[in-house]
């Protein structure tokens, strides 16, 4: 069985919102990073980065959010969240999935702590931009791909979840709010979310 290792209230919401989506079996293991569980030798020894979420498949760990959603939306192709290979989708699923900590992450980060940064070094170039591609992006809806929901949704709703609706990072609009809702009207989400809160 799968085990994921995750900490309330934290970006491990993204894994445990994915890990029921799939429907399948899987072991939670708190490390709980308010109480440094993450910088144990243990653990260190499964993400060497010291943050969750992280999961171990049989001998395999692997951590990163976006790369776990990748992960195991490939190990349980009956789950249906990816675009199967050879389908035209594919290519703005891998899009989506790595905008997440590409460039919305970053965005994200930048207006939060108010980092003035040159728009052509950074990778991510100007958080308004990025929250433009996106509304553009979500207006059609209601997926990110438009009509299949996947494991690109998984990645760009809670990183929109966590700074529009939670922490009001950045401002609202309609497209975000409306997209947010079909996120939190699924069941998975509302099982994730009663998990993380711990
Ligand atoms: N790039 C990582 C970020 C993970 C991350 O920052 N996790 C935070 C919780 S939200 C963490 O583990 N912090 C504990 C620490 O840095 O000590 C991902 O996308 O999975």
């Amino acid at each position: 069985m799968m085990k994921l290792y995750w900490s309330p209230r934290s970006r491990s919401f993204s894994a445990l919102w994915l890990m029921e989506e799939t429907g399948q079996a899987y072991e939670r293991v708190l490390i709980d990073i308010s109480k440094g569980a993450q910088k144990t030798p243990e653990y260190l020894a499964v993400n060497p980065m010291g943050k969750v979420p992280a999961i171990k498949d049989g001998e395999t760990t692997l951590a990163e959010a976006a790369a776990i959603c990748a992960y195991v939306a490939e190990r349980y192709p009956e789950a249906k969240l990816a675009p199967p290979v050879g389908d035209p989708l594919r290519a703005k699923y891998y899009y989506w999935l790595f905008f997440g900590p590409g460039c919305m992450e970053p965005a994200m980060v930048q207006v939060a702590t108010k980092l003035e940064m040159n728009p052509v070094a950074a990778g991510w170039g100007e958080a308004q931009r990025v929250y433009d591609v996106l509304d553009a992006a979500l207006a059609k809806g209601p997926w990110i791909l438009g009509e299949s929901f996947s494991a690109a949704d998984i990645v760009i709703g809670s990183g929109l979840n966590f700074a529009v609706r939670l922490f009001k990072m950045i401002p609202a609009r309609p497209s975000f709010d409306a997209y947010i809702a079909r996120c939190m009207a699924r069941p998975a989400f509302q099982r994730a979310e009663k998990i993380a809160a711990g």
